[in-house]
């Protein structure tokens, strides 16, 4: 190769990758309730180029790709030095989930990332693959980090290589950059998707949990779960009730999870979660909505029913079909908030709402009465009314 080829690559790549990172978002679809915008905010493509390539003509003369980058997904967020940040799932070519800070100036535009994915120390059972990170800045000091640790299920069979194990690894720091990592928690079922609460709760800390009879399988679990905790540093859920089910024939038939830690608001706590059900395709996950009591987070006040967003567009195809995910939003001191969402285990997305709309969605949006009679009903009420006023 000369000289001249790897110097116009080197060239043409940085320009595209500037271009890519640079590119305004508009806004695109909207239902009133939530606002798409036209681009996703992170993809692959957007890690960094010194991530993925060796740049030294010497060592890598045609200039090719040497570490691949498969997508970037399930990020928690947090407003944090008044630049919006999200740590991002970033899964590599190997398959390996690892997390990455990514920030914007603005929450829907320009996300670069650090130059160093997270460094996350290991216990000393170390996992195999971590991902799928909410974050809290707990009124503790600390701001934490919760996440999924994957291993290999050390009762799977000989030669049953795809068997494993979920736990929630628990991290804290001070800046994003240095985590301190505590014990896993300590859990009688598997765990996926526990979110801390961002208060004490009766003098302890809170976590909404996802009680699993297996790896894949929320099975016996009921829902989302709640668990009052003594001490971060040796988390163990002693008691726990399920305070969000799941119910036959909804958009959260076969699982649910938290998504992010809920938005407190006057009217109550503002719930983010995701939903699955089976169809002829495969998993189905939507995004919905609940809230809960601000003198009992555990009591459930008002659920929308169906789902609040579902995949549109390119968002069905990716790793996953058919998936939205969200662990990470962002609520402004302006009422403005930013929901983040991953499409199809691919690529990252935003979605702007206001407090004000999401409460009014919540309070609202008639409830999922659960049979077709119901909802029928439900939807002749609301024609009754609008027809009276032609
Ligand atoms: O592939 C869809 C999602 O599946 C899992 O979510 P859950 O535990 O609710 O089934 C997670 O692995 C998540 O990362 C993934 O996006």
């Amino acid at each position: 190769m000369t000289p001249v080829f790897f110097k116009e690559r080197l060239a043409a790549l940085k320009a595209e990758y500037e271009k890519l990172i640079a590119e305004p978002n508009k806004p695109s679809l909207t239902n009133g309730v939530w606002t798409r915008y036209e681009h996703p905010i992170l993809t692959a493509a957007h890690t960094p180029l010194f991530w993925r390539y060796d740049l030294d003509e010497a060592t890598n003369p045609y200039l090719m790709e040497r570490i691949g980058m498969n997508a970037t997904l399930n990020s928690g967020a947090i407003k944090w030095k008044d630049k919006y940040i999200v740590v991002v799932r970033v899964e590599g070519a190997d398959r390996k989930s690892f997390f990455a800070v990514a920030e914007s100036p603005n929450g829907i535009d320009n996300f670069r990332f650090w130059d160093y994915p997270i460094t996350m120390p290991d216990t000393d059972d170390p996992a195999t693959n971590i991902y799928d990170m909410r974050l809290t800045a707990h009124e503790d000091g600390w701001i934490y980090g919760l996440f999924c640790a994957e291993r290999h299920d050390p009762k799977a069979q000989q030669g049953d290589l795809s068997s494993a194990t979920a736990t929630a690894g628990i991290a804290r720091t001070h800046d994003l950059v240095n985590w301190e990592r505590l014990p896993d928690l300590k859990s009688p079922s598997q765990q996926r998707n526990v979110v801390l609460h961002p208060e004490f709760v009766d003098g302890k800390y809170a976590l909404y949990t996802r009680p699993q009879d297996g790896f894949i399988d929320a099975g016996s679990g009921g829902g989302i779960g709640w668990a009052l905790v003594d001490d971060m540093t040796h988390a163990e859920v002693k008691e726990e009730k399920i305070i969000n089910l799941r119910h036959y024939h909804t958009v959260k038939e076969v699982k649910n999870g938290e998504g992010p830690h809920p938005i407190k608001t006057p009217q109550g706590w503002l719930h983010l979660a995701h939903g699955v059900r089976g169809c002829a395709s495969g998993l189905r996950y939507v995004l919905y909505m609940y809230m809960t009591a601000l003198d009992d987070p555990t009591r459930v006040i008002a659920e929308p029913g169906g789902y609040f967003m579902a995949p549109v567009g390119d968002e069905y195809i990716g790793d996953v079909m058919n998936v939205l995910f969200s662990n990470g939003w962002i609520a402004d001191p302006d009422g403005r908030v930013f929901i983040y969402y991953a499409s199809s285990d691919t690529r990252m997305h935003v979605a702007t709402s206001t407090v004000d709309r999401l409460v009014d969605y919540c309070l609202h949006t008639p409830a999922d009465g659960l049979t077709t009679s119901t909802s029928v009903e439900t939807l002749k009420r609301l024609i009754d009314k609008n027809l009276k006023k032609r």
